[in-house]
């Protein structure tokens, strides 16, 4: 990875004035800014199907041309348990009526894949979301995990925001950064308009590059993507956005390079706003389609799955037109 500069503030410096939602829904809120989306949001975002078209969001686990995961995690291994073979031997378990069966398992970080963070994934100053004590995530997250959002769904209108379309390119540069500027000038050349408590999906299209270029992928790693400033926060408070969605594998430039300081906005955003993160999702079918029929709006449904104390869990969010 790019190493910071010695100068990069700390996050508790950085962010000293930056907002939060710390307490806002209760003392023991786990799910944040998803308390935005209520039945009033389900509603309106299933008026958006009109086609019928389904979109699967998730990136293949154990893909056979490799996961593209954050450096320092391992892709996941999909071992064979049983399979035909099995009844080969004399040892094989037998059972009445000849049945025969595949069974598998996989040893996988749970945030190696397309994937939901619980909002007490990332901290600093020894701090989590809405408060809660680092000292909880020891062993397994007693609060903030996965589990609560994975509980609870997430529903609501969804918009695409093709930066790499917008900005006439494949793919998004290493380092490249955006701002909430750039996405409303990006939604306003789509036709589209950001509402508040919309979830927004961002394409940069840049994992594209680790299919091309394999591990050289990795080297001097700086992911592009939004990049902190005060109004941005404030823009994503006052839009009270509830999930951010992107096809990077952190969803945010990975150094600022405006100071140097790795990962701001899952500070910023994450553990002081609680707006929940999805990483590493497949927009390319959905992108082509959205260029094709001119509709980037649609119903966005995900459920992560339900792991008890997870940092994250995979999913495999819908997109539905
Ligand atoms: C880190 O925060 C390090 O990774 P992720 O991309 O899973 O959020």
């Amino acid at each position: 990875m790019t190493d910071a500069p010695p100068t990069a503030p700390a996050l508790d410096d950085l962010l000293a004035d930056s907002p939060t939602n710390w307490g806002k829904w209760g003392p023991d809120d786990e799910v944040g800014a998803l308390n935005y989306l209520g039945p009033e949001q389900v509603l309106a975002a299933a008026q958006l199907v009109t086609s019928g078209k389904v979109f699967t969001l998730q990136r293949l686990i154990g893909d056979p041309k490799g996961d593209p995961v954050w450096p320092g995690r391992t892709p996941a291994e999909r071992t064979q348990i049983l399979d035909e073979s099995t009844w080969d031997s004399p040892d094989a378990p037998q059972y009445p009526g000849g049945l025969h069966y595949a069974d598998d398992k996989i040893n996988a970080f749970l945030q190696g894949s397309t994937q939901y963070d619980g909002l007490g994934h990332v901290w600093y100053g020894g701090k989590l979301w809405n408060g809660y004590d680092a000292r909880t995530t020891i062993g397994g997250l007693e609060k903030a995990s996965v589990e609560p959002i994975a509980q609870r769904g997430v529903v609501g209108r969804g918009v695409l925001l093709d930066m790499a379309r917008f900005r006439g390119k494949e793919t998004l540069d290493k380092g490249e950064t955006f701002t909430h500027e750039d996405l409303l000038a990006c939604a306003q050349a789509q036709g589209v308009e950001i509402r508040p408590r919309d979830v927004l999906v961002i394409r940069t299209n840049f994992l594209s590059l680790f299919f091309q270029q394999g591990e050289a992928f990795y080297e001097g790693f700086n992911e592009p993507g939004l990049v902190y400033s005060p109004e941005l926060v404030r823009w994503f408070q006052d839009m009270e956005i509830p999930n951010l969605v992107t096809d990077t594998i952190a969803n945010e430039v990975t150094i600022d390079p405006n100071n140097g300081v790795a990962l701001v906005l899952h500070n910023a955003l994450m553990r002081n706003l609680g707006v929940t993160l999805t990483e590493i999702a497949d927009l390319e079918q959905l992108a082509a389609d959205c260029a094709e029929d001119g509709k980037y709006e649609f119903l966005y449904v995900a459920a992560p799955l339900k792991v008890a104390k997870g940092s994250g869990a995979p999913v495999n969010p819908v997109a539905i037109k």
